[in-house]
């Protein structure tokens, strides 16, 4: 593989549309991009992934299998996808001077939160990966929603060390004045905790400086990409992110070549 983008977030931000997405505007522009779908409980896939964990796990026979309910069959099915790691890799063999894109479970603590997930990005990729960690405009709308977002980024980034990207996905639905402000608290601390005292008054304004202060200072606060996943809006952007990581802004698909 060139490289590998893991796609994360919150559940029904639209992971999936934007692995569907990116992977067909990579594939429009002459680039050469797969999707590996590493969430066993995905009923519908909005793309065809050349690579299907669901081909190896099913929820239905975990659950019957263990006795176990939906929740606890999926914490079973994300730990069960190191013991098909061979499957996977043995696949992406066929893909050499290919992006990988993999969509994550739709919850987002089976992908941040197991034990197995670091391992699995490591072994996966060999180290050549990225993660989008997509957020929902409407819910990053508010100051408050926004933070929030900022927040469970912080913590993938605590727990995989690896580059990320804020993506602000579904921008079709706030509109570019709303989305002209998002940048401008991303760009200015004391713009957001304005904005945040019109949310909600001065009672948690402390606590709220506090936590932008360490965000910013932790580098958190950089750059987010808006996108919407409906209109194939912003993809271009976000390629240039991965692509100057991975072959260093060479606009070339064979420079990371595993051999
Ligand atoms: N308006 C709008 N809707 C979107 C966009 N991207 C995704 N959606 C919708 O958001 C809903 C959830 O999308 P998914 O792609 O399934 O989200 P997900 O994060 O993969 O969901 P889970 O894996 O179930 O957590 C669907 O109804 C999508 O059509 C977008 O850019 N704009
Ligand atoms: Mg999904």
């Amino acid at each position: 593989m060139i490289g590998s983008l893991f796609i994360a977030g919150p559940a029904g931000t639209g992971k999936s549309t934007f692995a569907g997405a990116f992977n067909d505007w990579l594939i429009s522009q002459g680039f050469d991009s797969i999707i590996v779908n590493l969430d066993p409980g995905s009923d519908f896939m909005p793309y065809n992934p050349e690579i299907d964990i669901k081909e190896k796990i099913s929820l239905n026979d975990i659950m019957s299998n263990y006795s176990l309910g939906p929740n606890g069959a999926q914490i079973v099915a994300a730990d069960m996808i190191l013991e098909n790691i061979n499957y996977i890799k043995e696949k992406l063999e066929n893909y050499p001077d290919y992006y990988v894109i993999f969509d994550t479970p739709g919850q987002i603590e089976l992908f941040s939160f197991r034990p197995s997930s670091p391992y699995l990005v490591k072994a996966l990729t060999n180290n050549k990966a990225m993660i989008a960690f997509v957020s929902d405009a409407v819910v990053s709308s508010m100051p408050s929603g926004y933070i929030s977002e900022k927040m469970l980024y912080a913590s993938l980034y605590s727990r995989f060390y690896v580059p990320m990207l804020f993506i602000l996905n579904k921008i079709d639905l706030i509109g570019s004045e709303k989305v002209d402000e998002i940048i401008k608290w991303e760009d200015d601390p004391d713009i957001l905790l304005d904005a945040f005292r019109e949310e909600k008054g001065d009672m948690l304004k402390d606590y709220f400086e506090n936590i932008v202060q360490a965000l910013s200072n932790s580098g958190i606060m950089n750059k987010i990409y808006p996108v919407s996943s409906k209109d194939s809006f912003g993809m271009e952007d976000v390629y240039s992110e991965i692509s100057n990581f991975f072959t260093g802004g060479e606009d070339t698909d064979t420079m990371y070549r595993d051999d």
